[in-house]
């Protein structure tokens, strides 16, 4: 960052006190009763936030896609700013989740993983102490919900009415839990999360701004599409990646033993790709499978949310509202012949980025200029609602972007980080760095391994510079920079001696460390 994020390590313990006794908005001194939302006449804006899961940053018309079509995402992009450099710090659904409602890195907020891997199966949800920025926003008078997926460990908290899906959530006709009673919907997930969003709209008190999450479930695997859609692109090829045949020359043993093989994914084992047929030609006929159903839910995804701009249109809310549409992490499509998310690749780490507010922000922007994280969706959201951003948040308000005003300060570089090791898909813990032009990739457990890429010369991050000598100079003002950026956000090396990465997957990687 260019500008230095406050630093509150001092305070953070009777930070933790206080907001157990005062309320989060009395901890930061702010009187609650002197907010815009609670001012009689003074209308606060109302906020809809759209996250969906593991949609990348290219699975938008918008955005250049020219198989899928999403005219009803698109109208954000029309009617507001569409962000091309977007991404999350840990492209991992609940550690992402949980960023984007704490404005916090993951080391920070606690949910470092998806629970995945026995040594973290007891982790908690998002633990009671971390504040969200709905939780603000309820202490200052909005009314809010949840409906969708919600995948943190914890139920939900601060929300008025809450719709989630159990773990993952279920396809067809699936199971809900709200406000803590089970029930069983009927429909597609996405129609489902849909048919919720307008009932909330239709229930919500008038005399109270609303703060909805709309959540869908379904462009994470397994892509169950709805039954309307099924068919959908089934005679045309999907073109294959550059990078699908990349052998991984140069690349770290970290990512050639990483289990994210395209050729290997067994999501349609039952859905038409027979494993007996030769690696190269399951690999093909995977990816066909892989990306047609990807974008058949991103239809279905597509309609529900015209459903409900349709809905604010039609109550005359759509001018004062703030919608955002954004993904918890993007997903490999055949990329290095791989499929997944979890490494700070551009597939994994870019996501959607759009921003609707009539009222305020700038409209049909494209912003080329300015990184955004999804550690900035707190602050952003509570900017524009006239919440006081606490000094604690590591993500900074994209409010100055959204409203045009030049030459406004912003970041230059982010911070990456990755942890759930040993678990599924055996990717190794990982930091990195990435500046607009450069990005460095450190595997830190033993042995320790590093990527350099050069992201003008190489956007498809294939020639690893890390070890050329005519680099070294980048390298060394790289690791200063990653290091200072660690420093910004707290995240210190546990003492002791440099961990020696754990054995991981059907015992090809065995080879890290003592046996
Ligand atoms: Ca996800």
């Amino acid at each position: 960052m260019t500008e230095a994020a406050p630093r509150e390590s001092v305070a953070k313990v009777s930070r933790r006190d206080a907001l157990k006794t005062l309320g989060a908005l009395a901890a930061l001194g702010v009187d609650a009763k002197s907010l815009p939302a609670l001012q009689p006449g003074r209308a606060a804006p109302n906020i809809v936030f759209i996250m969906t899961d593991d949609q990348r940053h290219d699975a938008l018309s918008s955005a250049g896609n020219t198989i899928l079509k999403t005219p009803n995402i698109d109208r954000l992009a029309t009617e507001g700013v569409r962000f091309v450099d977007a991404f999350v710090t840990n492209a991992l659904c609940a550690p992402s989740r949980a960023t984007i409602l704490t404005g916090l890195y993951s080391h920070a907020h606690g949910v470092i993983t998806n629970g995945g891997g026995p040594q973290y199966y007891n982790q908690p949800g998002l633990p009671a102490e971390q504040v969200t920025f709905v939780d603000l926003l309820r202490e200052a008078g909005y009314h809010t919900a949840l409906i969708g997926k919600w995948h943190l460990r914890s139920d939900p908290r601060g929300f008025d009415r809450w719709v989630v899906f159990p773990g993952q959530g279920a396809y067809h006709d699936p199971e809900m839990i709200a406000n803590g009673v089970r029930l069983k919907l009927r429909g597609h997930a996405d129609d489902v999360v849909g048919d919720q969003g307008l009932l909330f709209l239709r229930d919500r008190p008038r005399d109270r701004p609303f703060c909805l999450l709309y959540q869908f479930k379904s462009p994470h695997r397994s892509w169950m599409p709805a039954e309307r859609f099924s068919r959908m692109y089934e005679d045309i090829e999907i073109p294959l990646p550059r990078t699908f045949e990349d052998k991984l020359a140069g690349r770290p043993e970290a990512l050639r033993r990483a289990e994210m093989a395209i050729a290997d994914m067994p999501d349609f084992r039952d859905r038409g790709v027979d494993q007996s047929l030769p690696v190269e030609e399951r690999k093909r006929l995977n990816l066909q499978h892989l990306v047609k159903n990807y974008y058949r839910v991103l239809l279905s995804v597509d309609e529900n949310v015209g459903r409900l701009l349709d809905a604010l249109d039609r109550d005359g809310l759509a001018e004062n509202t703030i919608v955002i549409y954004t993904s918890d992490n993007g997903f490999f499509l055949g990329e290095h012949g791989l499929f997944d998310k979890r490494l700070m690749y551009e597939p994994s780490i870019r996501v959607p980025m759009l921003v609707r507010f009539p009222a305020r922000a700038r409209k049909g922007t494209v912003d080329r200029e300015h990184m955004v994280l999804n550690t900035d969706v707190a602050p952003t959201l509570l900017e524009l609602a006239g919440v006081p951003v606490p000094g604690w948040m590591h993500g900074r308000s994209m409010v100055p972007i959204l409203t045009g005003q030049p030459n406004a300060p912003w970041r230059d570089a982010f911070l990456y980080e990755y942890y759930e090791y040993p678990a599924e898909h055996c990717a190794r813990k990982h930091r990195g760095v990435r500046t607009a032009r450069w990005k460095l990739i450190h595997f830190w457990e033993q042995p320790e391994e590093w990527e350099l890429y050069d992201l003008a010369n190489d956007p498809d991050e294939v020639n690893n510079l890390a070890g050329r000598r005519e680099h070294a100079r980048t390298i060394r003002e790289l690791r200063a920079r990653l290091e200072s950026l660690r420093d910004e956000v707290d995240d210190e090396d546990p003492p002791g001696p440099r961990p020696v990465a754990a054995p991981c997957g059907d015992g090809v990687n065995t080879g890290y460390g003592p046996p």
